[in-house]
């Protein structure tokens, strides 16, 4: 396989490719869907897959690679929960001659050299857009309370930095509260409860995905308040349960983070293991959705 002292054809006797896959956790709706391509998408390109669910640690993600570097898989695809502290375990698959594919999440390394390629969103950009709307459907003063995601994980520092770059425009925004929601709705919801009692005049809420945007409604309810209307909310993903929110008026806007990316995921691995070239970065496309539009494709949407 991707071995360098295998000198035989790229996968096993047979061409089936192993594919050791270090999952996040299933911390989310998003993180449901994601792992569903990816397993159909293994079984429809006859990928060996093997998965391992991380439950949101990054010990458990270099003790699962390490793991698939024993058993000398022909590929190493994983979606790193945080962005920096993987060049080590990254040197290990290289030095036994295994290629590794990035998917969904990027890491911080200045070795760019210890993976062949990252699939994944722009999520600099998903923030601009969660920005630009604001900016363009608000009239100031606007207090706004943020959710980030895990702690270091590259779509809650991404998604911070594109919104805030947007919000700059407008000095009459201010974001007067922000703390990590982890990505769960478990973890929204309290947050958002604490937000509820220490900051007064709380106009907007931007949640880094859905759940926690799902976690702030229920808070926001309890507290006798009506979500979507006393106070605005947006959030990032568009997964089936941000979508009924954002269809029935409880949720205001959705920036969409695609997250089936198996098909491409299982191609960039073929090519990969074959020798042959890819691009350094293959970025997803997505857009976004008002009710309206919610409402419009709530009955077409995969997940
Ligand atoms: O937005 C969130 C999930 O990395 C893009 O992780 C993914 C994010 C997604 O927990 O819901």
């Amino acid at each position: 396989g991707g071995s360098d002292s295998d000198a035989g054809p790229p996968g096993g006797a047979d061409g089936t490719i192993t594919m050791g896959f270090s999952q996040v956790g299933a911390e989310s709706g998003w993180r449901t869907a994601n792992t569903k391509s990816i397993r159909e998408a293994a079984e429809a390109a006859g990928v060996d897959l093997r998965f391992s669910d991380a439950q949101q640690k990054q010990e458990n993600q270099i003790k699962a690679i390490r793991s698939f570097i024993q058993q000398r898989v022909d590929v190493i695809a994983f979606s790193p929960v945080v962005e920096t502290g993987w060049d080590a375990v990254l040197l290990e698959a290289r030095r036994a001659g295994i290629p590794v594919i990035l998917t969904d999440r990027a890491i911080d390394s200045d070795d760019t050299s210890l993976y062949e390629t990252f699939l994944g969103s722009d999520f600099v950009e998903e923030g601009r857009k969660a920005g630009r709307w604001l900016v363009d459907n608000t009239e100031g003063p606007v207090r706004v309370v943020e959710l980030q995601g895990t702690t270091g994980a590259a779509p809650a520092i991404d998604r911070k930095e594109g919104f805030e770059e947007v919000i700059a425009e407008r000095p009459d925004i201010e974001i007067v509260a922000t703390q990590s929601g982890d990505f769960t709705r478990a973890g929204g919801k309290e947050v958002m409860e604490a937000f509820l009692k220490s900051t007064p005049g709380i106009d907007v809420v931007y949640a880094h995905n859905d759940d926690m945007g799902l976690g702030a409604i229920e808070a926001i309810k309890a507290a006798g308040r009506e979500p979507g209307t006393d106070i605005t909310i947006i959030t990032v993903d568009a997964v089936r349960d941000g979508m009924q929110a954002l269809a029935d008026g409880e949720i205001n806007f959705i920036v969409e983070c695609n997250p089936l990316l198996g098909e491409q995921l299982m191609d960039l691995a073929r090519k990969v293991v074959n020798g042959e070239e890819v691009p350094a970065r293959v970025v997803t496309e997505e857009t976004t959705f008002t009710p309206e539009e919610a409402r419009a494709v709530l009955s077409e949407r995969e997940y």
